[in-house]
């Protein structure tokens, strides 16, 4: 890699080395052997790292933590490469002070964590079972979510932040004290949260910085093995972040994943004003109540889709009568017309079939579609075509001129392409507010003599008007269209073959 093209995604947070001042790390090996402690280990084992380092992992447990041996031991029970093992979570005692120490096993490692318990305030099963009716009963799950997590860890501000399909992202939904400006609505651009970040936080579905100005501390290791942090709950975040929560005005951050689909959809984002600690408890409970709300978005997706799915099979019903009825498909496709447009929202609909062309509602006149699809067909070998920006990218290669859309969807009915049905939007004007203007801060970092990219320093509403593009097709939209093609040439190849058999 060249550091002077350094880019965000090429941090590799997961092997930082170091740990946050809550906490501390041993690892051993398959041989049982600890091969990585953290340097601020001695503060609660007095002893130093230097000590620890290299000893049998079983003596230094019988020695402290004698209790937990059985979890350490089942940790070391089928480790392997990619997956994690036998966590399990046990409260002790070091030097008279409380500790949760998670034991784990991950990338033929086992993994020994311990963090500092604090007097927290833990919900009782009636205020849990209070949090889950909130989420059941609210109009907006993601408010009410956000609302239950900031009376769980009082941050100042709990924000649903849901990534578009671009990969920036929005603030959907905010439980902000109330003296402080609210941030619902704001976009952040991709690289405030950059890839590999992203595909860490489907592993592993929260992490804590309770102050951004506390020391961190180094994972030392024998022979100077790299040890992956991917699991790890008091691993030191990134510099970079951290000067971006910095420049934010925040002291404590928090976020937990919403993964919908095993994808990550978006985070629970948290900040404070000042440095704040939020226990292990509290963020479990905040990692089951995201949980819970992701379950109830999911069924009423359910809902939604169900319902559709009732609309638009009493419409195939129809349809198919009707092309069962007559000869001819495109006179029934015509009388369907507006139907077909108005279950996916399309403002206009073209139909291509060999050279002539039906136009329907807004969509542009037959030559510019018989222009439109020799250009796709050209360029583009799959079935299904998309795009919410069509005129833009294309319009003056194509000498569109002044057309009444902006995005539309192609369908092949056939292979032979000569079959299609072309839906139409028009755009729709959007104003886009960022949290500041979205473009990387590149800056000279003298020891790596080399450009960097770091955080931006204001995050004043940056206004973009965003011209020229349609709403996004959604996924059930097009799945719309895949049914209707496919009933399409469910009806074509019925006829073929009634001619068949009428000429036999
Ligand atoms: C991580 N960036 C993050 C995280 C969030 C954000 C939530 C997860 C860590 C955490 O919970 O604190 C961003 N925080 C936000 C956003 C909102 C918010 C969008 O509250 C909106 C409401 N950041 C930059 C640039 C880079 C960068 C230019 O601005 C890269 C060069 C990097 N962000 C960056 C990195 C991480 C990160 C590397 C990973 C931190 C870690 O897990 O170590």
């Amino acid at each position: 890699m060249s550091v002077s093209n350094m880019r965000c995604e090429d941090e590799q947070i997961q092997f930082c080395g170091k740990n946050q001042t809550i906490g501390f790390l041993l690892i051993a090996n398959t041989e049982m052997r600890i091969i990585g402690a953290s340097e601020n280990c001695a503060a609660w084992l007095n002893t130093p790292y230097s000590d620890i380092l290299g000893n049998e992992l079983i003596h230094v447990v019988q020695q402290f933590f004698p209790h937990v041996e059985k979890d350490v031991q089942s940790a070391f029970n089928g480790l392997s490469e990619e997956s994690l093992k036998n966590r399990a979570v046990q409260e002790v005692m070091l030097n008279d002070r409380p500790f949760y120490l998670t034991t784990y096993g991950y990338d033929n490692r086992v993994y020994l964590e311990f963090e500092q318990k604090h007097p927290t305030h833990i919900p009782s099963f009636i205020s849990l079972y209070a949090y889950s009716q909130q989420i059941e009963k609210a109009t907006d799950i993601w408010e009410a979510l956000c609302s239950c997590i900031a009376e769980v860890i009082g941050f100042d501000r709990v924000m649903t932040y849901r990534f578009h399909a671009d990969k920036s992202g929005q603030v959907i939904a905010e439980k902000v004290r109330e003296d402080l400006d609210s941030y619902l609505g704001l976009h952040y651009p991709e690289f405030d949260i950059p890839q590999q970040a992203r595909a860490l936080y489907v592993k592993h579905l929260t992490r804590l910085t309770s102050d951004i100005s506390s020391p961190t501390y180094p994972i030392h290791t024998l022979n100077n093995e790299q040890i992956d942090l991917s699991f790890s709950t008091i691993r030191a975040l990134s510099p970079i972040h951290l000067q971006y929560l910095e420049n934010a005005g925040a002291q404590a951050s928090i976020s937990f994943s919403i993964i919908v689909h095993g994808e990550l959809w978006g985070l629970v984002t948290c900040q404070h004003e000042t440095a704040k600690f939020v226990d292990l408890s509290q963020r479990h409970l905040a990692v089951f109540l995201t949980q819970y709300a992701v379950n109830r978005y999911l069924s009423l997706q359910k809902e939604i889709d169900l319902n559709f799915n009732k609309q638009v099979k009493e419409f195939e019903l129809a349809l198919k009568e009707k092309l069962i009825i007559k000869n001819e498909i495109l006179p029934v496709l015509s009388s369907f017309a507006k139907q077909l447009s108005d279950f996916v929202q399309a403002d206009g609909l073209a139909i291509r079939h060999k050279e002539a062309t039906l136009v329907f509602g807004d969509a542009p006149d037959s030559a510019t579609v018989g222009k439109i699809h020799a250009f796709i067909n050209k360029n583009h070998r799959k079935m299904i075509y998309s795009k919410e920006s069509f005129v833009i990218d294309h319009g003056e290669e194509l000498a569109l001129g002044d057309v009444n859309f902006a995005g539309l969807v192609k369908i092949d009915i056939d292979s032979s392409k000569e079959f299609s049905l072309i839906w139409f939007r028009r755009e729709q004007v959007t104003e886009r507010v960022w949290a500041g203007k979205p473009t990387k801060v590149m800056t000279y970092d003298q020891a790596l003599q080399a450009f960097v990219p770091s955080p931006r320093n204001s995050f004043d509403a940056w206004k973009q008007l965003v011209k020229g593009v349609s709403p996004a097709w959604t996924e059930i939209e097009i799945y719309f269209m895949k049914r209707i093609r496919q009933l399409i040439r469910e009806s074509l190849l019925r006829k073929s073959e009634e001619i068949y058999s009428l000429n036999q």
